[in-house]
């Protein structure tokens, strides 16, 4: 299998980090590559037409993304209970939640790497950070008891929307008035999958 990739890519991070939880990183060559919504190189549409990434390149059958998709994937291949089924709904959710996270968070980046400065709209970056502020403060009250339990894929794509966080809005303090998410995340980013997985 052939694991389309970019370090920063929040959504890469995620398979990333799935691979090395389940044991399978050996089973995936990683293909770097570089693409915005202007300019998707060729082999990038090949595995996905919409042009974005994780995209995951199997030896049998199509490729698959995204990441959600990649990560159940790899989840089931390994047998690793990522997506234990008494708890299915609720690590759904939170994979869900962390994924909203991830795409505002990009958005607000693409709003100003691919936008004339002088067409930057301040106003939509605000409101895309006002749903991050109120996804983490949701995690912070209504997710503690789920976040410290078993590993499962929800946890794993919240360590990487936090961690995203702190990489490109490091400013806008994720944390203010989040402090048991801060104190889980703390404890999460230890793990070694989470290490060597920061975004470059
Ligand atoms: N829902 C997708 C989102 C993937 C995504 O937005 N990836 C970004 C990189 S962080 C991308 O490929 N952007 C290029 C584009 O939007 O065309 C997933 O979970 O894989």
């Amino acid at each position: 299998m052939k694991l389309v990739f970019a370090a920063a890519s929040p959504f890469v991070r995620k398979v990333h980090v799935v691979l090395h939880e389940t044991g399978l990183l050996n089973e995936v060559e990683i293909v770097p590559v570089a693409t915005n919504p202007f300019d998707s190189p060729a082999e990038v549409i090949a595995a996905n037409p919409l042009g974005k990434i994780p995209a995951l390149i199997r030896d049998e059958g199509p490729s698959i993304y995204d990441s959600r998709v990649i990560c159940r994937y790899l989840d089931d291949h390994a047998q690793a209970e990522l997506y234990p089924q008494a708890r299915i709904w609720e690590v759904l959710t939170l994979e869900a939640t962390a994924d909203a996270i991830m795409d505002a968070a990009v958005a607000m980046v693409y709003e100003h790497r691919f936008r004339p400065p002088e067409k930057v709209f301040d106003g939509w970056c605000d409101a895309q950070w006002a749903k991050i502020e109120r996804a983490t403060s949701a995690l912070n009250a209504r997710w503690m008891s789920h976040l410290n339990g078993p590993l499962d894929a929800g946890q794993i794509a919240v360590g990487c929307a936090l961690g995203y966080l702190d990489f490109r809005h490091a400013e806008r303090n994720w944390r203010k008035g989040n402090d048991a998410l801060d104190d889980w995340l703390a404890v999460f980013a230890e793990r070694d999958a989470m290490k060597v997985t920061q975004p470059t």
